[in-house]
């Protein structure tokens, strides 16, 4: 891999690592110091211009990424595709945009009065997507997103950065499955997303799938500053379809849920159950 690519994922994850103080928590629990595989890294984004899906993808595709998989989310409209590398060494990418068209006229118009404040130019930078907000928005029009589609509301006040990197459970040497990583989290005191079950997906799909809630951060709004669900870590193990060949895809109906584990009302939904 190129020294370029090295440190565009050093600095992905340095950006992550801030808003997500408990990722370095999470290599320290599974790693016990030695290093973590990452399985993948997601990306979020909105379905207008300058900044669809496609050309967030453009990055990767220059450092030798291809697109090898589209998935589509009904109810949360959005739609994603996956990218992977020949480099086995290399994350594979998961980029999902949100379908801003099927939303009422308010969202619509919150959501484009945020991207026309982005620099096209900025864009077509590497560093974009690590570049977080490229405007103010306010504690209501975030809470007026947030009543629609969580996603929006988080992409308001994040931006373009890792939403969650993914360690890769079958290269972590002492774990023989995903349940022993769950339950190692959960006694060092981590949350797990249990929307649809702790395990989302399952051999018979080729993959497992886990992940923590984000974890809280201050976020300042044009009028205030908020507590707010930032990044999480998600844990993937995957199943061979032939001898020595793991699956490398995607699961919609898994994705799905992990979509929830930055939506402090499902966790909320999830304790009151509980
Ligand atoms: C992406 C959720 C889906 C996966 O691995 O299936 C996903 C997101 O929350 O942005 O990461
Ligand atoms: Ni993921």
């Amino acid at each position: 891999m190129s020294q370029q690519v090295e440190q565009f994922f050093e600095n992905l994850w340095n950006d992550y690592i801030k808003l997500t103080p408990s990722a370095a928590k999470v290599h320290e629990v599974l790693g016990q110091g030695r290093d973590i595989i990452n399985d993948h890294v997601a990306f979020r984004t909105f379905n207008l211009a300058p900044v669809r899906l496609e050309t967030l993808a453009k990055h990767f595709e220059a450092m030798g990424y291809v697109a090898a998989g589209d998935y589509t989310f009904e109810a949360k409209r959005l739609q994603a595709k996956h990218f992977e590398h020949a480099d086995p060494r290399l994350p594979k990418i998961f980029i999902s945009e949100l379908l801003v068209e099927e939303f009422s006229p308010e969202l619509q118009a919150i959501v484009k009065q945020l991207v026309e404040q982005i620099d096209p130019a900025a864009v077509q930078q590497p560093e974009f997507l690590y570049s977080g907000t490229h405007w103010q928005i306010s504690s209501n029009d975030y809470e007026r997103l947030l009543e629609e589609s969580e996603y929006a509301a988080w992409m308001a006040a994040f931006g373009f950065r890792a939403n969650h990197f993914t360690v890769n459970v079958n290269e972590l040497p002492d774990y023989a499955s995903l349940e022993q990583v769950n339950e190692t989290l959960k006694n060092a005191g981590f949350r797990l997303n249990s929307s649809g079950g702790e395990i989302k997906g399952s051999p018979a799909v080729y993959l497992e799938q886990s992940s923590t809630m984000a974890d809280h951060m201050p976020v300042r709004f044009s009028d205030m500053e908020k507590v707010i669900p930032s990044c999480f870590y998600e844990f993937a193990k995957r199943y061979e379809v032939a001898p020595n060949k793991l699956y490398t895809g995607f699961v919609a109906a898994s994705a799905d849920k992990i979509f929830e584990s930055t939506d402090a009302r499902a966790a909320a939904a999830q304790n009151s159950d509980a």
